[in-house]
């Protein structure tokens, strides 16, 4: 006799840590769906590299868009939710601040709205942030630090937040946020400033580049690889019980390190061709984020499997080897 195959629902499959979940899910046995937000472009790219883009089953829809989510979860009768869609550039969030608020706020209302209106019994995952903690009320943050957000995005991430803890606190719903600080990967947009510094560094050994422009190169994260965190949040909806935690690696180091380590590793020197624009700064800064991931190794048995000088050589490496050769 053979047991029924999981469900999954991912909204925001087509991002990083959607790619990531999906191959991690596929490999656990599940049947994976995907809120699928058309747009033109090679949107499959990042399930296409990691080889799962024909395995999911994708359901158009968008996160602003009540009935979409209702009738992605009518399709998928998932077991498991995990809404990882949002606007989810800090920069842009300035500039968009009412979009930021739909999809990354409201978004979460949506599937929170359509689990309860569908009457089902999944369990619910939250994309929460680091960028709540913002202006840091504790050197080390953890589940029970003060949030202070700094951005619009911040801010739409605080309400999602809070509104995942009422529906698990209101209606019983087995809801989970966690607070992932930064995790980067080869798959990571190029607007975020880890894969944009290590594009330019391919570029530059290569001779297509000369300069790389940034703007705050002080400012301070606690960077992990995406492929360990969405470890983290299957392990959150595994628990008997929803809750919240910090998943981090517990290090953190400057912008300016990560661009000493990714220009050493081909070689160069960063000071040769790193160019601050002080038309990249934020309006309002997030200056250091540093995790303490504690509570989801005692509970999970999670632990961070790849450090930064790791990670920055993985990046790298992708980089050069997804250039056009000369
Ligand atoms: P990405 O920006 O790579 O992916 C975002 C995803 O959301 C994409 O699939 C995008 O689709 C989708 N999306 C955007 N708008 C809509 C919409 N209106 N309807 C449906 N889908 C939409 O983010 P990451 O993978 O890096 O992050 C995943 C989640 O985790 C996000 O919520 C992010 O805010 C949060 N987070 C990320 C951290 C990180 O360091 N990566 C840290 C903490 C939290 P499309 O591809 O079509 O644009
Ligand atoms: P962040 O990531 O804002 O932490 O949000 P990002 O990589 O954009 O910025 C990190 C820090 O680098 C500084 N910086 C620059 N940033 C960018 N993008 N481009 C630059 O040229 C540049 N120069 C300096 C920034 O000022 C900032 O201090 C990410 C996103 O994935 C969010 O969705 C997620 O919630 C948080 O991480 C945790």
């Amino acid at each position: 006799m053979s047991l029924a195959r999981k469900s999954a629902l991912i909204t925001g499959i087509t991002g990083q840590d959607g790619a990531y979940l999906a191959k991690l899910l596929l490999g656990h046995g599940y049947e994976v769906h995907g809120l699928f937000a058309r747009r033109t472009g090679d949107t499959l790219g990042r399930l296409r590299t990691l080889g799962v883009a024909s395995a999911v089953q994708l359901v158009d829809g968008d996160l602003t868009d009540l009935s979409s989510v209702v009738r992605a979860i009518d399709t998928a009768k998932p077991d498991e939710v995990y809404n990882l869609a949002a606007q989810s550039f800090v920069a842009t969030s300035w500039r968009q601040p009412l979009l930021t608020a739909h999809v990354t706020g409201v978004g979460a209302a949506n599937v929170l709205e359509a689990i309860r209106l569908t009457g089902s019994r999944c369990r619910f995952y939250q994309a929460s942030s680091s960028e709540m903690f913002g202006k840091v009320q504790q050197p080390v943050q953890d589940e029970r630090t003060p949030f202070y957000p700094r951005s619009p995005y911040g801010v739409a991430k605080v309400f999602a937040h809070w509104l995942t803890v009422n529906y698990r606190e209101s209606f019983g719903v087995h809801a989970s946020c966690g607070i992932l600080f930064n995790h980067e990967s080869p798959l990571r947009g190029l607007e975020f400033v880890t894969r944009k510094i290590t594009h330019a560094v391919a570029r530059i050994k290569q001779g297509q580049q000369r300069e790389l422009r940034l703007g705050n190169i002080d400012a301070r994260r606690d960077w992990g690889f995406a492929g360990d965190y969405v470890d983290a949040m299957w392990r959150m909806l595994q628990q008997p019980e929803g809750d919240d935690y910090v998943v981090a690696t517990g290090h953190s180091a400057s912008v300016r390190e990560f661009c000493d380590l990714a220009f050493a590793h081909v070689g160069l020197r960063a000071e040769d061709h790193v160019v601050i624009d002080p038309e990249l700064y934020r309006p309002a800064e997030v200056d250091v984020l540093l995790g303490n991931p504690a509570k989801a190794k005692a509970r999970l048995g999670w632990e961070p499997r790849t450090d930064l000088k790791s990670l920055v050589a993985m990046m790298v490496e992708a980089d050069l080897e997804r250039l056009p050769r000369a």
